[in-house]
């Protein structure tokens, strides 16, 4: 599996799967959740909103799937990052579980490549270092079988540089 970084905005990517840092609500948000809604359109809203009315939400850490609407790719998978909490309530390994599932439900429904933000690191203020760090060993430590491709999509430069030292080490 082929693991490369960008930076830009990932609505704008052509890829089987683009993932969403949600809210447990899966009502939408600010940041990479109100783009995504915005890009995708009513559709995606519609699926969240069925996924809301069968099992509640989405918890922290799990992950969901929805189409991806207007979006150039298949599919949208939706997960909750911690919020950062001084690192007080497993927050690290919150994050980690989020990366793990998203990779569950990208391979279940055979996604071949699969554009990924900087989840929790905007408004839930999760320490950006500490999240690169979690991002790229979860992310390296799979061995794709469905998937061949993973993009980490960084939005502002401190998030790029961070990932493009881990990643050249
Ligand atoms: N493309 C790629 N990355 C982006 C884009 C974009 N278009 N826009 C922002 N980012 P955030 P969180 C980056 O705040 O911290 C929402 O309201 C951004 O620079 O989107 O997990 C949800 O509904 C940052 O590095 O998500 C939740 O309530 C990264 O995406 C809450 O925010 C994540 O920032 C989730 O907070």
């Amino acid at each position: 599996m082929k693991i490369k970084l960008l930076k830009g905005d990932i609505t704008k990517l052509v890829v089987d799967g683009i993932v969403n840092a949600a809210n447990t609500s899966l009502l939408g948000g600010g940041g990479v959740d109100g783009a995504i809604h915005r890009a995708g359109g009513k559709l995606i809203l519609e699926d969240c909103v069925a996924i809301r009315n069968r099992q509640g939400g989405c918890k922290v850490g799990e992950a969901v799937i929805t189409t991806a609407g207007n979006l150039s790719a298949k599919k949208v998978i939706h997960t909750v990052g911690p919020r950062w909490n001084n690192n007080q309530s497993n927050e690290p390994q919150k994050l980690e579980s989020c990366y793990l599932n998203v990779l569950k439900l990208a391979e279940e429904n055979q996604l071949s490549s699969l554009a990924i933000p900087n989840i929790s690191t905007g408004i839930y203020r999760f320490p950006k270092g500490k999240a690169a760090q979690i991002a790229i060993k979860t992310i390296q430590a799979h061995k794709g079988n469905s998937l061949q491709e993973v993009i980490f999509v960084c939005y502002d430069e401190e998030n790029y540089q961070l990932y493009q030292n881990i990643l050249d080490a």
